[in-house]
């Protein structure tokens, strides 16, 4: 602290900045990547919300080369003048640790999935934060170090450090690398973010800065076509087959507005948002949404004699299949539920959507019948393959059902408790052997498969249910699966807490992983968003060193540092494979519990997912090699 003594609110300050330091998980979710970009997601969020409350038309976001970022924004400034604490109501925002860092709920704090957890949290998190605000004709300015303001009050007030024509908050920080194990932005994510972000607010223009190349990368995300932009850019691959429908209205104190356009793909993208923060579970908004789109299509489905007196409604993954959708809504106090935070758990935000929806579709299919027709009869058709399908899969799994067991490729566990076991799909026989013969049978399952498994993205679904390999992993898992044409996919029957794939890291084992992850993704995504699934991360070296124990090296970042470290030589075995591993050198490094690395597999948002699904499944293998390995570098403890 500056001066010497402590007054109560220092105390106050240090408990605050103390608890977020010794807990960072509690307030941006990770010390992962992900949570090092929520850094940046935390800032610019406040800054959108000055655009929301109409005063800011610009937001920059700079990544420099010392690894720093900073943001600007062009709106009023933070207030600097005097709080009744007696000092600056911009450091109050920059060290009060509450939801938001705002005192007033006149702008909708956009609560991402942490809970807007305010620039405060990010201050106490970054080596320094450095803030200028531009308000009054000067240039206010304060400075923290690991959340401890480092400059003088003047009567309570910032120092002024120029004169300035201009309004509005830049902020530059720089995360503190003693409480993230890597500091280095991924820039594909902060992009993704920022385009979003852009899609959901048409007159904002957000600019991006990457210094950290040998030329800077500069990118200007501006999208005054709001989310029909978005759906655009989401059915930029297929063939639409009408033009994008928007409507939006108000119910309950709630914005709602939506977007949607029917595609010749055989997928639902419904993607929803709250005050410009995808909602990765959903939630209750998409429950309004769906259901009474559901309806009205029922309702028109009789009328014009599409569906007959006695035959049955179509369900909503009928009425959904080929729907790439957008709900977005602004809601004054959001709520959320779920492993990640990220479901929206308002019932009011059920009751607004479905009014909107029930009142605008059927305003504008009134008026637009063509549409109307085109929609039922994606409807009409995709009920007619879920039957078909229906017949297919009772067919299959009744028989399979009975001979799962005799498969005999599953090497179960003995314990039952799905809670305690966990589950290794193998590539390969020979590390399935090897597998079986480390683990520990009590808790951990191994299933071998072949290299390759059917690429299932673009497989159809009774031909995926006619892969043995498939088939027999659907049964192991115990959950089902859920595909367009109904969702028998039910995660409370799941066997096991942790599906791990282990894999080569070489171009095969990668490209198994990719199919495997995709399979999940499309048919049980909720394994991902309930984060049960994982990739093994086996080590890429040993080092033996001539005086001293030999070590195993899990990437090229700790071969770099062990040699920065290593006094004496050393011979280093560069792993091609898991078969090249005794049982007992496999249980050290891949499977015990205690020794392994695991990487969490998460879905970052609804772009990148599919976009990394379908560029994973495209048809060049250079991206799709790219992005296993660059994701493999990121690899987690097993926390
Ligand atoms: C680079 C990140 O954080 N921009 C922000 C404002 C503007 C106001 C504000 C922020 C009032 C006291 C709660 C100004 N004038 N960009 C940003 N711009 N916070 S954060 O007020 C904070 C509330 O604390 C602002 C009048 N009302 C609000």
């Amino acid at each position: 602290m500056a001066n010497s003594q402590y007054t109560a609110s220092d105390i106050t300050l240090l408990e605050g900045l103390e608890a977020v330091r010794k807990r960072p998980g509690m307030y941006i979710g990770s010390v992962s990547t992900k949570g090092l970009n929520h850094l940046i997601f935390e800032i610019v969020d406040n800054a959108v919300d000055e655009h929301l409350a109409g005063f800011c038309s610009e937001i920059s976001v700079v990544l420099h080369k010392d690894g720093s970022c900073t943001v600007t924004d062009n709106g009023r400034g933070v207030p600097v003048d005097l709080h009744e604490k007696g000092m600056s109501a911009a450091r109050l925002v920059y060290t009060t640790l509450h939801a938001g860092g705002k005192f007033d709920d006149s702008v909708y704090k956009t609560s991402g999935g942490l809970h807007g957890v305010g620039s405060s949290a990010v201050n106490a998190l970054s080596a320094y934060m450095d803030v200028e605000i531009f308000r009054d004709g000067l240039i206010h300015h304060d400075r923290y170090e690991k959340g401890i303001p480092v400059i003088e009050l003047e009567n309570g007030l910032l120092p002024t450090i120029g004169k300035t024509r201009q309004t509005g908050t830049k902020v530059r920080f720089l995360p503190d690398d003693t409480i993230f194990e890597k500091t280095w932005f991924r820039a594909d994510d902060i992009k993704s973010r920022m385009h979003e972000t852009a899609y959901l607010n048409p007159e904002l223009t957000i600019k991006f800065t990457d210094e950290r190349g040998d030329t800077p990368e500069k990118i200007t995300y501006h999208e005054p076509d709001g989310i029909i932009g978005f759906i655009k850019e989401l059915n930029k691959k297929n063939e639409a087959y009408h033009d994008i429908v928007y409507f939006s209205g108000i119910a309950e104190g709630i914005e709602v507005e939506c977007a949607f356009q029917y595609v010749n793909d055989f997928h639902e993208n419904v993607l929803g948002f709250c005050n410009n923060i995808y909602n990765a579970e959903g939630g209750t908004h998409l429950t309004g949404f769906k259901t009474t789109f559901t309806t009205v299509i029922n309702q028109y489905a009789r009328e014009l004699g599409v569906l007959k007196e006695k035959e049955p409604n179509f369900n909503g993954t009928d009425v959904r299949n080929g729907m790439t959708a957008i709900v977005s809504i602004k809601h004054p106090d959001p709520r959320f539920e779920g492993q990640t935070k990220t479901k929206l758990d308002n019932p009011d935000a059920t009751r607004a959507c479905s009014k909107v929806t029930g009142d605008e579709i059927t305003r504008y299919f009134d008026r637009n019948l063509e549409v109307l027709k085109k929609v039922l009869s994606c409807a009409e058709r995709s009920a007619k393959i879920r039957k078909a399908e229906e017949k297919v899969r009772t067919t299959i799994f009744t028989k399979q059902k009975y001979s799962f067991d005799s498969n005999g490729k599953l090497a179960n566990c003995e314990n039952k408790d799905p809670k305690k076991c966990e589950i290794f799909i193998v590539e390969g026989d020979s590390a399935g052997g090897s597998a079986k013969t480390a683990r520990n049978r009590n808790f951990q399952a191994i299933l071998p498969i072949r290299g390759k498994i059917l690429n299932v993205e673009k497989a159809s679904i009774d031909k995926i249910l006619q892969n043995a390999e498939i088939k027999t992993m659907i049964n192991a898992f115990g959950c089902g699966f859920s595909e367009g044409y109904g969702n028998d996919f039910d995660i409370t029957k799941l066997r096991y807490d942790k599906i791990i794939i282990m894999a080569d890291a070489d171009v095969d084992g990668a490209h198994i992983s990719t199919l495997l992850l995709t399979l999940f993704y499309r048919f049980m995504p909720e394994l991902i968003y309930e984060g049960h699934v994982y990739i093994a991360m086996p080590p890429l070296y040993k080092a033996m060193p001539k005086s001293g124990k030999e070590e195993y090296l899990y990437d090229d970042y700790a071969l770099e540092v062990y040699r920065k470290n290593q006094k004496s030589t050393f011979t280093l075995q560069r792993y091609k494979g898991l078969g090249e591993m005794d049982a007992s050198q496999l249980w050290e490094t891949t499977l015990n519990p205690d020794t392994r690395l695991l990487k969490q597999v998460e879905i970052e948002d609804a772009m990148s997912a599919s976009s990394i699904t379908e560029m994973l499944m495209g048809s060049d293998v250079a991206p799709r090699r790219d992005f296993i390995y660059e994701n493999a570098k990121e690899a987690e403890l097993d926390i």
